[in-house]
């Protein structure tokens, strides 16, 4: 069985650290992959990481990680509260998908309190910040018997 995680970045997170600091704090996205990396090899996994701001393209990166991946994190963004068809593609993932959140999205605008993919995910974590990201690759090493 395959040993790599995908790490599936939605619309604008390539601009964390620059922006919204308030919200999401400084990490940026170079940081958050280093932290999974990490994470991932204490459990002697890698990484495959992949963002985009188009959400066909994820749902494209999807198809291709359910052969080449074990498990998935992902922080859809925006598309979270909207994309359906991330949430189909999500749906025909055979392995652990654990949804992350840097924000609690509860405790902000009502529009994002819904998230379209916590229902094909095995677990969500939110509002955490990157901390967040280090507890999906324990989830997920965890529901991989690593
Ligand atoms: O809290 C999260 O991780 C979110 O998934 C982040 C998304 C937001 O749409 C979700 O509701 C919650 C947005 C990420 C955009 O990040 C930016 C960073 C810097 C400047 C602008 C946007």
């Amino acid at each position: 069985m395959s040993n790599v995680i995908a790490l599936l970045h939605g619309p604008n997170l390539n601009l964390l650290g620059q922006r919204e600091v308030d919200i999401y704090g400084t990490t940026t996205e170079a940081d958050l992959l280093a932290l999974v990396e990490k994470g991932a090899a204490g459990h002697g996994m890698t990484v495959e990481f992949f963002q985009s701001n188009h959400e066909g393209e994820l749902v494209d990166q999807v198809h291709v990680v359910r052969h080449t991946c074990a498990a998935i994190v992902i922080n859809g963004g925006a598309l979270s509260h909207y994309g359906w068809s991330l949430h189909d593609a999500l749906a025909t993932f055979e392995g652990p998908v654990i949804e992350v959140h840097l924000s609690n999205t509860s405790k902000r605008e009502p529009w994002r309190h819904t998230s379209v993919l916590t229902p094909v995910a095995s677990g969500t974590i939110m509002g955490l910040g990157p901390h967040g990201y280090e507890l999906a690759v324990d989830a997920i090493a965890r529901l991989l018997n690593k």
